[in-house]
């Protein structure tokens, strides 16, 4: 667990910001619940909430049910609640995010992208509103935590799950973000890394995930220390 007693690690004015990556399935909540005992550590879960409903459209239900006409305006409106979780303010000296604008723009909108379900012309808007917060705004992280799964066991959970929208989700398109993570995460083949990662088995089932996050939690605090001290 980040330890109390730990020096604040505010970097550069903004909170130590550790990023929770990983395909549908691969356990984040999991892992935020967990660091979320921790008075010393601001949890942001993804804001799902505010997809299903802005301004009463639920967003994400459209997006899954014609992913070509919506993918814009969802990747649109996911960016935006991104670049607020990013940039909200908190005393605590550690910030856990779910996802980020990082992972929206590079596996998210990217596999669209690559596959066709979005517009070239609209992921070139969404591209030039992502370089220009990159450029502008502070969405800088400084730890990514990557839930390694394989697109089996996520498609099992998600189906387990059960969740409303996620009816037509394929295991095509499992599979298909499962290898844009792994290639941006893993073989760091995609685009730049605005952090270091740490990689972690993310099959294991929920005895065996917390042992994993034991594990790591000296390896996570050792990365936060250094860089404190940096
Ligand atoms: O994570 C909740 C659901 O939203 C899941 O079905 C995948 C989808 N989603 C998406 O399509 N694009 C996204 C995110 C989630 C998160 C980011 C950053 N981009």
């Amino acid at each position: 667990m980040f330890t109390s007693g730990m020096s604040p690690a505010k970097t550069r004015g903004r909170p130590f910001t550790v990023i929770v990556e990983g395909n549908i399935g691969s356990g984040k909540t999991t892992f935020l619940n967990h660091f979320n005992r921790n008075a010393e550590v601001c949890v942001l879960a993804e804001p799902i909430e505010l997809w299903r409903n802005c301004k009463g459209q639920n967003l994400l239900a459209l997006m899954y049910e014609d992913i070509k006409r919506w993918s814009f305006t969802f990747q649109s409106y996911v960016q935006l609640t991104m670049l607020e979780q990013h940039t909200r303010k908190t005393s605590c000296p550690i910030k856990l995010m779910e996802r980020s604008i990082y992972s929206a723009r590079y596996c998210f909108v990217e596999k669209m992208l690559q596959d066709g379900l979005i517009h070239g012309a609209s992921a070139a808007v969404i591209d030039q509103q992502f370089q220009w917060i990159r450029s502008y705004a502070d969405v800088d992280v400084d730890l990514i935590v990557y839930l390694r799964t394989t697109p089996e066991v996520v498609y099992e959970r998600m189906m387990q799950r059960n969740r409303a929208e996620e009816k037509s989700v394929s295991f095509e398109y499992l599979k298909a973000l499962h290898d844009i993570h792994e290639d941006w995460l893993f073989h760091k083949t995609l685009y730049d890394l605005p952090a270091q990662v740490v990689v972690l088995d993310a099959n294991l089932d929920k005895e065996g995930i917390i042992d994993e996050y034991r594990k790591c939690e000296p390896h996570i605090l050792d990365k936060i220390m250094t860089n404190v001290k940096a």
